[in-house]
């Protein structure tokens, strides 16, 4: 039985395939909320779209595959027309918090060589403040102990992300994940991803500024609102 959060996800994720026109090149996000906009993108690929498509991690590049999506390498493109992705969290100046799923390195990279980013979220991701939900960092497994005591020397705490089973969590790049857990919302993301972004280990943080352009809405009831 599909849950309302299930339900909302699924609407915002079947909304955004409807964008989808002949043609275009696509990046696929990563989460529960890509997996439904993934699923409607490659009935419709199944249908007669034409499309290309290039994926943010493994789990969507085999999702893509089963859905019927033609799914290319990252290095046939320099630029895709759109891609389309969740966050974790989102404020009113869609400054996001997105890695939740560990993608958040090619989620990036992915977004910056998009013309257009679509965010796709349930209700529950639109935060007045950033920083409930712990910001991940992709850092490097070489000398990793001393990254993380270099972000601790800043003040942050939190910790390397695990597996259920107890090991630690490794990227598709084959690094490990920081997690920061806040002790409150924060009023000062930029100045807090310039801080962490002068400590070498650390390739890349979870803040997303300026890249979400739409942003569509899911609701339980089915309904969607995009924000433009
Ligand atoms: C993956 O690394 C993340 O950035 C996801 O996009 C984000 O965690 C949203 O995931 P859900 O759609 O599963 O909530």
């Amino acid at each position: 039985m599909e849950s309302p959060k299930d339900k909302a996800k699924k609407a915002a994720g079947y909304a955004a395939a409807e964008l989808i026109q002949e043609n275009m090149t696509i990046g696929l996000g990563t989460g529960t909320t890509a997996f439904y906009f993934i699923e409607r993108l490659g009935e419709r690929c199944r249908q007669g779209l034409h499309i290309s498509a290039v994926s943010t991690s493994q789990k969507s590049w085999d999702l893509a595959r089963e859905a019927g999506i033609p799914i290319r390498d990252i290095d046939s493109y320099t630029s895709l027309d759109l891609v389309v992705d969740g966050a974790d969290e989102i404020d009113s100046q869609k400054r996001m918090i997105k890695g939740g799923g560990g993608a958040l390195l090619r989620e990036k990279i992915v977004a910056t060589m998009s013309k257009e980013m679509i965010v796709i979220i349930d209700r529950q991701k639109l935060v007045e403040k950033l920083g409930a939900f712990p910001l991940p960092l992709e850092i490097v497994s070489f000398a990793w102990k001393a990254t993380v005591l270099h972000i601790q020397d800043l003040g942050f705490k939190g910790a390397i992300r695990q597996t259920k089973e107890g090991k630690s969590y490794i990227t598709d790049n084959g690094n490990l994940i920081f997690d920061i857990h806040f002790p409150s919302p924060i009023s000062n993301p930029e100045e807090i991803d310039r801080q962490i972004r002068k400590i070498p280990g650390v390739l890349e943080t979870g803040f997303f500024f300026n890249l979400a352009g739409k942003v569509i809405i899911g609701y339980s009831d089915g309904k969607v609102e995009i924000r433009t």
